[in-house]
């Protein structure tokens, strides 16, 4: 692949990030550009397009707290845990797991919940989330109970909060991967 490797080596650390986010080529290009994009329209005007309710939270994922311009590797990897998951992927055992992983792309949706990052899921931050993703089907009676009942099904130890392994043990059913994909950006 002479000529689209030759550009990508235009990128400074770019065969770095893509082993680290186990990213191919194709995926990396779609990310350049989506990146250069992102850069000519402003965040503002990709948070209009986002018609997730808790699209600015993932918009926020992709800076670190008190940074205000995303750079490009933080971008690929972030992105990275929308890849759809590797099945037959093999990897040797000292290399980090990929950020498409079941397990990373649990943590992904675990830090949009968990706003103060002390790896718990208050009943506030909780219900922040119901908040914006309900708000104005329900009223905040029902967004209360919705949120009780949530947390005290996932709440194994009784610490009234949601540490990430309740969270992952009361989302095992559900196929993560499937509801955490995007198709293009295999
Ligand atoms: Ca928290
Ligand atoms: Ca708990």
């Amino acid at each position: 692949m002479g000529s689209s490797s030759s550009s990508i080596d235009n990128i400074p650390n770019a065969q770095e990030i893509m082993q680290e986010t186990g990213c191919e080529l194709r995926f990396f290009g779609f990310s350049c550009l989506f990146f250069l994009l992102r850069r000519a329209t402003d965040f503002e005007a990709l948070r209009e397009l986002a018609m997730n309710p808790i699209g600015d939270r993932i918009i926020g994922a992709f800076f670190s707290p008190g940074q205000e311009r995303v750079d490009f590797p933080s971008f690929v990897q972030v992105l990275a845990h929308f890849r759809p998951t590797d099945t037959n992927r093999t990897r040797g055992g000292t290399q980090q797991e990929p950020a498409n992983s079941s397990t990373r792309k649990l943590k992904f949706a675990f830090q949009l919940y968990d706003q103060d990052r002390d790896g718990k899921i208050s009943r506030a931050e909780l219900l922040e989330v119901l908040r914006a993703m309900l708000g104005l089907q329900v009223t905040e009676e029902q967004l209360q109970s919705i949120a009780e009942r949530a947390i005290q099904e996932a709440d194994l130890d009784k610490d009234n909060a949601i540490s990430f392994d309740e969270f992952r043990k009361s989302l095992e059913k559900v196929n993560i991967d499937h509801k955490m994909s995007i198709r293009f950006l295999r």
